[in-house]
């Protein structure tokens, strides 16, 4: 199994982490996701978006998109709920990582750490719309352990991947207590790996 990887990437890091904790071994392929020469020719065929995680299975078959790549190896093991609420839940967090929280946190930590802020106001309003994202993880913690059920899950995995190094981003975490305690908890988890890993 192929994995195209970009190391500082936290939606290849969604992918890396879970692989890790339920065992899986897969082959790196590390993609520049600054210069984007090269996207075409090493992921044309295999993701329509060109973009990374993507993964080729043992059969041959592609699949991207992060959160998508996680759900299918969660399936039938102990980091997907069962039940059908619970699984609805797991995908509520999921989307919300892609609409609400990643194109804010993550592209502010972007712009910061590899590419260039636009302009100020640019970043100003990444930071607004990436607190809002914080606060409503904040708020949904108080009084829980994880996102769903009481359980790690990659609800989990998928919201800590561009929260924990939010940092990065220019993002202060000192004002969430509720996140910060979440984030240990989800670090101490059997068989995590760090970003760097
Ligand atoms: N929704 C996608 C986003 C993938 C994505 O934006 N990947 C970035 C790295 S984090 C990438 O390939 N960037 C380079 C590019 O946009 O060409 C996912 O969750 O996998």
């Amino acid at each position: 199994m192929i994995l195209y990887d970009s190391q500082v990437s936290g939606n290849c890091y969604k992918v890396r982490l879970l692989l890790a904790q339920l065992g899986i071994p897969c082959e790196r392929v590390a993609v520049d996701v600054v210069d984007r020469s090269r996207r075409a020719e090493i992921l044309g065929g295999k993701n329509p978006s060109l973009r990374v995680p993507t993964i080729v299975l043992d059969d041959g078959r592609p699949l991207g998109e992060s959160n998508a790549i996680m759900w299918h190896f969660a399936e039938g093991t102990g980091y997907l709920p069962e039940e059908r609420f619970a699984r609805a839940q797991v995908l509520q967090w999921l989307f919300f990582e892609q609409y609400s929280h990643e194109p804010f946190v993550a592209v502010a930590r972007r712009w910061i750490m590899f590419d260039e802020v636009p302009s100020g106001e640019a970043l100003a309003e990444r930071h607004a719309n990436g607190y809002k994202a914080l606060d409503a993880i904040e708020s949904h913690l108080a009084g829980r352990e994880y996102l769903v059920g009481e359980r790690y899950s990659v609800a989990d995995i998928g919201l800590y991947a561009y929260t924990h190094v939010a940092g990065e981003g220019g993002f202060d975490l000192a004002r969430y207590p509720e996140i910060r305690g979440w984030l240990g908890r989800v670090a101490a988890q059997p068989a995590h790996i760090p970003i760097t890993a």
